[in-house]
C-alpha cells in the first residue's frame, strides 16, 4: 500500500532513487494547484512565480479548461490521424483564424514543433524557392532554446544542452541575437531558407530586442525570399502583453511555432501554423505523429485560447507587467544588489549584481519560496519572474513586497 506521505524529503529521495537526474529542482514538492497558486505536500501555499515556464499562463487548473478536458475525455481521447474525428475540423478553423494563418499542423510538444518548423522551411526551400537539393540552411541565434532534441541542440549555443551529444545536425549557421547586419549578411546566402529565432529570449535570461529588430527581421527575411520563423512557444498566448510578442510590431512571420500555454499546461498541446504555399509542401505520410491532434488536445486547446480573450489576458499582461518593472526599478535604484529588471508583459527577469556561475540567484529563489513566492534561476544571476497572467493587482503587489523584503533581507 503507498502510504500517503506529507514528508517532502521523502518523495525528494523517492524520485532521486528511481527516477533520472536530469533536473535539479528547487526542494518543493507540489501536490495542487488553483489560478496563481500552488500548494505543497506540507500545505505550504505559494505563488508560483514560473508559471511551468509559461505553461500555466490561464492559471493552474483554470475550471473551463478543465472541464473541456473532462468532456472530452469521457467521449473520446485519440483515435490516431488514420480516420478523422469530430474535434480536429473545427480546432483547425478555430486556431488558424485566431491567428491569422491558412493551416496549422497539430502537435505535442515545444520542440516538436519546432522540428516540424524545420522540416516545413527545409521542404519549402526545395520545392518552392529552388535551393538545390541537400543545400538548404537555417539561420538560428545565439542563446536561441527550442528544446532537448538533436536538432534543437544542433543550434545551441549552451555547452550544457550539447556537450556528450554529438555528432550534430548540419545546414545551420548561428549569427548574434538583436543584429541585423548580421542578419542581411547571412542573407546573403541564396541557400538560406529560413531564420528560427524566439522574439524576445527566454532561456537566454529574457532578453528583449531593441525595438524594429522584429520588423526588420520581416523586412529582411522578405526581401531575401527567407523565411521568418518564429518560436512564440513561450513568448506566446499572451504573455508577453499581446497575443504573439511579434504583435508588439505588427510583424507576421511566416512560420509560427506555439506550445505550452496553447493548452493552458493541461495537456501537451503544440502547433506549427503557416499558409498554403509552405504547409502543403508537406504531402499526406510525409510528417505526422501518434498523438498530434488529438480530439482531447483539442477540445482542451480551444478552451485555452478562449479563455485568453474572455479574460483578456494579454491586456492583463501587459498593465501587470507595467506594475511589476515599475516596483522592481525602484529596486534596482534603491539596492546595490540588483543590476536590471527587463522583460515584457509578464515575461521578465531580474539580473543580480553577481556572476553568472555564481549561486546567488538560486539561494535567492530558495529564500523567495520560504517566503511563499516559487521563481527560478535561468543562469546564477538571473531570475526569471511568470507569474499566471490572471494575477490580480493587489496579488501583484503583494508578491512585490515579497519579492522586496526577500532581496533586502539577503546577503
Ligand atoms: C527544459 C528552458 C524555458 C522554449 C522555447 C521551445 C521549447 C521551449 C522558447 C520546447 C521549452 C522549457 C523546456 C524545459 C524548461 C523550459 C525552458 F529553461 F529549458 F529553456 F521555458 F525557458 N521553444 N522550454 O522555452 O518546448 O519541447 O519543452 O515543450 O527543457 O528544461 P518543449
Amino acid at each position: 500500500m503507498f502510504t500517503i506521505q506529507t514528508d517532502s524529503q521523502a518523495y525528494i529521495d523517492q524520485e532521486s532513487r528511481y527516477g533520472a537526474h536530469n533536473y535539479h529542482p528547487l526542494p518543493v514538492v507540489l501536490k495542487k494547484g488553483k489560478g496563481i497558486h500552488v500548494w505543497d505536500v506540507e500545505g505550504k501555499r505559494y505563488v508560483d512565480f514560473l508559471s511551468a515556464y509559461s505553461a500555466v499562463n490561464q492559471g493552474h487548473c483554470h475550471p473551463k479548461i478543465i472541464e473541456a478536458l473532462n468532456r472530452q475525455a469521457s467521449e473520446l481521447t485519440l483515435t490516431s490521424r488514420a480516420f478523422y474525428n469530430d474535434q480536429l475540423g473545427p480546432y483547425t478553423e478555430y486556431i488558424t483564424d485566431y491567428f491569422g494563418y491558412d493551416k496549422v499542423l497539430p502537435a505535442n510538444s515545444g520542440v516538436e514543433a519546432g522540428e516540424a518548423a524545420v522540416k516545413l522551411c527545409r521542404r519549402w526551400g526545395y520545392d518552392v524557392k529552388g535551393i538545390p537539393t541537400n543545400q538548404a540552411k537555417i539561420i538560428f541565434v545565439e542563446g536561441n532554446f527550442w528544446g532537448r532534441t538533436l536538432a534543437a541542440i544542433s543550434s545551441s549555443t549552451d555547452p550544457s544542452s550539447r556537450i556528450g551529444f554529438g555528432p550534430f545536425m548540419t545546414g545551420y549557421e548561428i549569427i548574434p541575437y538583436n543584429d541585423l547586419a548580421a542578419l542581411e549578411q547571412a542573407l546573403q546566402d541564396p541557400n538560406v531558407a529560413g531564420f528560427m529565432f524566439e522574439p524576445i529570449q527566454g532561456e537566454a535570461g529574457v532578453v528583449v530586442p531593441d525595438e524594429g529588430y522584429l520588423t526588420g527581421v520581416r523586412q529582411l527575411c522578405t526581401k531575401a525570399n527567407v523565411l521568418m520563423i518564429a518560436d512564440e512557444v513561450q513568448t506566446g498566448i499572451a504573455r508577453t502583453g499581446k497575443r504573439l510578442a511579434c504583435d508588439h510590431e505588427h510583424v507576421k512571420p511566416d512560420i509560427l511555432i506555439l506550445g505550452k500555454a496553447l493548452s493552458g499546461g493541461v495537456f501537451p498541446v503544440s502547433a506549427v501554423l503557416a499558409d498554403d504555399e509552405i504547409m502543403l509542401t508537406i504531402k499526406p505520410g510525409e510528417h505526422g505523429s501518434t498523438f498530434g491532434g488529438n480530439p482531447l488536445a483539442c477540445a482542451v486547446a480551444r478552451a485555452a485560447l478562449e479563455v485568453v480573450v474572455e479574460e483578456q489576458l494579454a491586456e492583463r499582461a501587459q498593465q501587470m507587467g507595467v506594475l511589476f518593472r515599475k516596483r522592481m526599478q525602484e529596486l534596482v535604484d534603491s539596492s546595490d544588489q540588483l543590476r536590471l529588471v527587463r522583460g515584457k508583459g509578464l515575461l521578465n527577469a531580474i539580473v543580480i549584481n553577481d556572476r553568472p556561475e555564481s549561486e546567488t540567484a538560486w539561494n535567492l529563489c530558495l529564500a523567495l519560496a520560504e517566503n511563499g513566492l516559487l521563481a527560478k534561476p535561468t543562469h546564477g544571476n538571473i531570475i526569471r519572474f511568470a507569474p499566471p497572467l490572471v494575477i490580480e493587482e493587489d496579488q501583484m503587489m503583494a508578491c512585490c513586497d515579497i519579492i522586496e523584503q526577500t532581496i533586502s533581507n539577503f546577503q
